[in-house]
């Protein structure tokens, strides 16, 4: 019994946030349980079922009672749930005012009393938002909150909420940390992994109603019958959770797969392919959401290999998806052959012009910031540039440049300061959010994408607090204005514990933790000084390869002078992109905020900083302090032993072991690199690196994760 009790109580993390285990404390255990001891689905659905499904499961998890589903009201204690069209209780609630402002995922979720009996009731126009009032509920369960007087209702802020795996067909994932892909394509359709059920449960109780299920560095083989059938599979699977699949399309699949001679988007004969295809495509998935497209970028063949524009290769696709209703998400993130002085003002230069022209089922997705996730950016300055076209923004939850699946960075923060800026597109307030949601330039279609950081590892992210960055995803797709904090609290009180000292020490860490990740590896608006390739690790040092604008010496521009890339008038003028109040704030050293002032700048290591120090002195200051505050972490993490289960205990404390190693890899190779250029000592008071430049310079990761190996 010892054993299957302790057995029954080991955390791997592969539960995530959906952990149901028995509510300690009794009386709300009792609230709870006489509140929702029945659940009433009088008519079902996929998506219904699912709904009854999880919150069974949930009750009879955190109280004990196994509720039963019954189709008629029987006692008190009830849940009612459904649509006026499902439920004739509900229709008979005179709901119809409150759920015409709902759309069609929003839900209400109140308390009332139906036939003298205390109910409560979870109301959509459509099954999925049934879906998401469903797991409003057991997140107030999971949480601890009352349950007694609910009136509640709430609509997603934002249309497409969707995840781009960045998965390739050999299950290698692009710049994924958590093992391999989890689509399983050589057993697919005949094999269903039940993790795929598992996640979709993950993905809807968080909101999110899209996945894109491929690598924009695409191959044209997803597009082919066999695997037509394999995503139809995952479409099925994904349904009864709202989830709709989308694809990514290589621009070049005319030509690849279908045997014609050209993939021009103009040619009536690449028109009529990719017509087919879609009609094909529609077959076997008929929900089938559309495609996300990277082209003439990094590679990937794109309309302007035959002088059309994106958006003659976007309204291509767009044509043939628009009588399904499908969309296309086509990626600002582009490249030009020509090595440009400045790559930030590239997709401004490529994608202003066109706004206008891309069909009304097309959205731009661009990138939060304008060079390429970086641990800080400001934001991309195509926001509020393109009135005329829907924007979708796309995050990465993935930690490219934020220490892979090892280091815990917190990535709310990082998201909530681009929702927020303000880019005054349209005077005052027009925040990067108010684009997104539509609610700037009035458009209907709205979306937001994550970077997937989802593999085949046990706990789905490679870091337990990894998983709180899909999370915070996914909550902030729903309702952008969601602060960071509550967020964390939440996620903390699911996954972890709801011990005050437990919830407040984690808070301070998660919240601190993206602050700390900049201060080691790119303070002040250090950029792209990475390793090279993998990505992994510093690498201030790298200069001539095959692309200048992907080495670091083209970014931070040291010299002996000072460091910085100038970005104002007199240097690339990539400021002028951004409305006259951004560019007003940003053109000055005095009025450049510290935290962007490298980007904006190239500025003398003599430079008086706020702090009082110069430039050189700051910058140090900042690495040492973002290496310490690791140990801060560590410190915080390891005063919680006992009050963590001892598996994640464990794990974590390893994995912060290694984030503070690599926070003193960055630190030192960082300061010893710069100082070849400033010519002056580490300030006094902070150790000097006890190894010399060279050694730093010299190591090698060629097995690093997150790139297709070589072999
Ligand atoms: O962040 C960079 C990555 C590439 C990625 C590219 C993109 C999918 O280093 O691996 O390719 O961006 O967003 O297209």
């Amino acid at each position: 019994m010892l054993l299957a009790s302790s057995l029954a109580k080991a955390e791997d993390g592969y539960r995530l946030w959906l952990r149901y285990d028995l509510i300690e404390n009794a009386n709300l255990r009792t609230e709870y349980a006489s509140a929702l001891n029945a659940i009433v689905l009088e008519r079902e659905s996929d998506v219904l079922k699912a709904a009854a499904y999880e919150l069974s499961l949930a009750l009879n998890g955190l109280t004990g009672i196994t509720p039963k589903i019954n189709k008629f009201l029987s006692g008190a204690g009830t849940v009612v749930l459904g649509t006026p069209e499902s439920s004739p209780i509900i229709a008979s609630l005179n709901l119809s005012e409150k759920l015409s402002q709902l759309g069609a995922e929003g839900y209400c979720l109140f308390s009332t009393t139906i036939k003298g009996k205390k109910s409560i009731v979870i109301a959509a126009n459509k099954d999925a938002g049934v879906l998401y009032g469903t797991f409003h509920l057991i997140r107030l369960l999971q949480t601890s909150q009352s349950v007694k007087n609910l009136s509640q209702q709430h609509t997603p802020k934002i249309q497409h909420r969707i995840l781009n795996h960045w998965d390739n067909l050999d299950r290698t994932v692009e710049r994924g940390y958590a093992g391999f892909s989890l689509w399983d394509w050589h057993k697919l359709p005949d094999y269903i992994d039940p993790r795929y059920r598992d996640y979709a449960r993950a993905n809807a109780s968080i909101g999110i109603n899209g996945s894109v299920l491929t690598n924009v560095n695409s191959n044209a083989q997803i597009l082919t019958e066999p695997y037509l059938r394999k995503v139809a599979a995952l479409a099925n699977v994904f349904r009864p959770y709202g989830i709709k699949v989308y694809l990514t399309a290589r621009f070049s699949a005319p030509v690849e797969i279908g045997g014609l001679s050209t993939a021009d988007p103009l040619d009536p004969a690449v028109k009529e392919w990719w017509k087919k295809k879609i009609d094909e495509i529609y077959t076997y998935v008929p929900d089938f959401g559309g495609f996300a497209v990277k082209a003439n970028s990094e590679g990937q063949p794109g309309p302007q290999n035959y002088n059309r524009t994106h958006a003659d290769g976007a309204n291509l696709l767009a044509d043939a998806l628009a009588p399904h209703n499908g969309i296309v998400m086509w990626r600002a993130f582009v490249y030009d052959n020509k090595v440009p002085e400045d790559r930030a003002k590239q997709a401004y230069n490529e994608f202003k012009p066109l706004d206008g022209k891309f069909r009304e089922n097309v959205m731009v997705q661009v990138k939060n910031g304008p060079i390429d996730f970086q641990p800080r950016e400001p934001f991309h300055p195509l926001f509020g540039a393109m009135p005329q076209t829907p924007i979708n923004i796309e995050f990465q939850i993935t930690q490219e440049y934020l220490g892979f699946a090892t280091h815990l960075v917190y990535l709310a923060p990082l998201f909530k300061e681009c929702l927020n800026a303000d880019t005054y597109a349209k005077g005052k307030g027009s925040f990067v959010y108010k684009v997104v949601d539509g609610s700037l330039d009035n458009h209907q279609l709205t979306g937001i994408a994550g970077v997937a950081n989802i593999g085949n590892d046990r706990n789905w992210c490679g870091h337990p607090f990894a998983q709180a960055n899909w999370f915070a995803f996914g909550r902030l797709a729903w309702d952008p204005t969601l602060n960071s904090e509550t967020i964390a609290d939440e996620w903390i009180r699911m996954t972890f514990s709801q011990e005050p000292e437990v919830v407040k020490s984690l808070k301070s860490v998660m919240l601190a933790s993206r602050e700390i990740t900049v201060n080691y590896m790119t303070p002040l608006g250090l950029h792209h000084i990475m390793g090279w390739d993998h990505h992994y690790g510093p690498g201030p040092w790298i200069k001539d390869k095959p692309r200048a604008d992907w080495t670091s010496v083209y970014y931070h521009k040291a010299d002996s002078f000072g460091i910085g890339f100038d970005r104002t008038k007199n240097g690339s003028g990539a400021l002028d992109q951004y409305a006259p109040e951004v560019q007003k704030q940003y053109s000055t050293l005095e009025s450049c905020p510290e935290e962007l002032l490298l980007w904006f700048h190239h500025v003398s290591w003599d430079h008086k900083m706020n702090s009082g120090r110069t430039l050189w002195e700051e910058l140090c200051h900042r690495y040492y302090q973002g290496a310490d505050s690791v140990k801060w972490m560590q410190k915080l993490w390891n005063a919680l032993e006992g009050k963590i289960d001892p598996d994640r205990f464990v794990q974590v404390k390893s994995l912060l072991n290694i984030q503070h190693n690599e926070a003193l890899l960055w630190r030192n190779s960082c300061v010893l690199y710069f100082q070849t250029f400033s010519g002056k000592e580490i300030p006094a008071g902070l150790d000097p690196p006890d190894k010399p430049l060279s050694y730093y310079e010299k190591l090698q990761f060629p097995f690093a994760p997150g790139i297709r190996p070589k072999w």
